[in-house]
């Protein structure tokens, strides 16, 4: 009889002989019997080692393994009352393909408190853990329904390039690299390709992709390399008409994730809530106006700051809102590629924010060519230096408008992480360029 190939999740007990393999996750050697752990991507198998049954030679290579290594167990299929998946194996032959050296950089199981630092420097052996793993499988569906939204809603996948000759979301945050002894940038966002798509015909664009930015600081919320969520959208009325897109999107997203995920939120205890639809509309000055209500008082043009969203947050989750949108900022605040409000000061764009932090920005684009080399300008930029960009303007470009998305940020308060460093397997900020 031939053992059947098998993992923790096929294994059943119409398998009389079965292989599995993994990782020995624990041995527990009573003398006369030993339970061994075998860990694979979906849970754990026991394999049961009766010390009089099994080749002398086999029990001793069984119950000396060092944790961690890597084996293939093959043996008969038991029923046992003893284990989560109701059966156990009992051995009949192992081979080791790897074993683990000792000690460990750190344990798997044991339920010490690791340095975070500990853990995303050895993040192989981090994610031997199910609750680590279980993030990346959310945020694999997470990236497979947007997508699958996506193509609910006609728009079309693109990739554009990374490796960029200007910046599209100011200076301060551009990483520079030799580019064959010319200078250019890593993108920090898609914004000037997506936009110039929208000359081409292909009039709803979407892309999923790195966006890196030379961030400075070190915070929870911000990291050098992110994965970034962009849309782009022709004839649009007004920025309504992203915002009802953006809508659509997390009504496809939201009930989804907790369906297809249920497995993975279970390993985490947690549970995926809808935020409250249509989501609530605070301009900027009402913004201004409720932070001064509980007594932090900014000027008009000031960024709302962490602590600003993180009060609004607050108070809208007092009026049962975890999503809401902020429209109108000053124009001052906002890049050259978004259009004024004309005779005012302000600009038709919005934020979403989820749970006190921002998400997503976007907005209605400056389509017309005089105007947006204006706004270049009046920022203090060199149109010259964007001339591949404003071709794409100059021959027929259709009104506009996008969002782009942090996918992490929007996982974290998701999930409710502590950090967005959670949420990428291997971060990139201030201090790590490693693993
Ligand atoms: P913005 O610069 O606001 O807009 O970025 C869009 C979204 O990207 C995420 N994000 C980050 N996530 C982690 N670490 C960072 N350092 C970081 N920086 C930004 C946030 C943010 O809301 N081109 C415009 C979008 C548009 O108008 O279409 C843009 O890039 O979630």
């Amino acid at each position: 009889m031939t053992a059947a190939l098998r993992d923790t999740r096929t294994i059943s007990l119409e398998d009389e002989q079965a292989t599995v393999k993994g990782w020995v996750q624990e041995i527990r050697n009573l003398g006369g019997i030993s339970f061994i752990v075998i860990r694979d991507r979906y849970g754990t198998l026991q394999v049961t080692a009766p010390k009089k049954k099994i080749e002398p030679e086999l029990f001793q290579t069984l119950t000396t393994l060092p944790r961690e290594s890597v084996v293939a167990v093959t043996g008969t299929v038991k029923k046992s009352d003893q284990t989560a998946l109701g059966l156990e194996l009992i051995p009949s032959a192992l081979e080791v393909y790897a074993e683990a050296m000792s000690p460990l950089p750190l344990g798997v199981v044991d339920k010490v408190h690791v340095e975070p630092d500990t853990r995303l420097n050895n993040r192989f052996m981090d994610m031997r853990r199910p609750e680590i793993r279980a993030v990346f499988e959310l945020k694999s569906l997470l990236m497979d329904l947007i997508g699958e939204a996506m193509q609910e809603m006609d728009f079309v996948q693109v990739n554009t390039p990374k490796l960029v000759s200007s910046g599209a979301e100011g200076g301060s945050t551009l990483f520079q690299v030799d580019y064959f002894g010319k200078p250019a940038y890593l993108a920090q966002s898609p914004q000037l390709y997506k936009q110039m798509l929208m000359s081409t015909g292909l009039d709803r664009v979407f892309e999923m992709g790195p966006a890196f930015r030379a961030e400075h600081s070190n915070t929870v919320r911000h990291v050098s390399e992110f994965m970034s969520f962009d849309g782009e959208m022709s004839w649009i009325q007004s920025q309504e008409d992203v915002m009802h897109t953006i809508e659509s999107i997390m009504a496809y997203v939201f009930p989804a994730m907790a369906e297809r995920g249920a497995k993975h939120l279970e390993i985490l205890g947690k549970e995926i809530v809808a935020p409250k639809m249509p989501f609530p509309i605070l301009r900027y000055q009402d913004c201004l106006e409720m932070l001064a209500s509980k007594g932090m008082q900014l000027k008009d043009g000031d960024d709302l700051g962490t602590e600003g969203e993180k009060l609004i947050g607050e108070i809208m989750a007092e009026e049962g809102h975890d999503m809401y949108w902020i429209v109108e900022y000053p124009e001052l605040e906002k890049p050259f590629y978004i259009m004024e409000k004309e005779g005012t000061p302000y600009s038709f764009s919005f934020d979403l924010d989820y749970k006190g932090q921002e998400i997503s920005s976007g907005g209605q684009r400056e389509h017309r060519y005089e105007q947006l080399v204006e706004r270049m300008r009046a920022k203090g930029l060199d149109p010259d230096s964007f001339h591949s960009y404003l071709d794409a303007f100059r021959y027929g470009m259709p009104p506009h408008g996008g969002w782009g998305i942090g996918v992490e940020r929007l996982l974290v308060k998701m999930l409710d992480l502590p950090n967005i460093r959670e949420a990428i397997i291997f971060p990139r900020d201030i201090n790590r360029l490693t693993p």
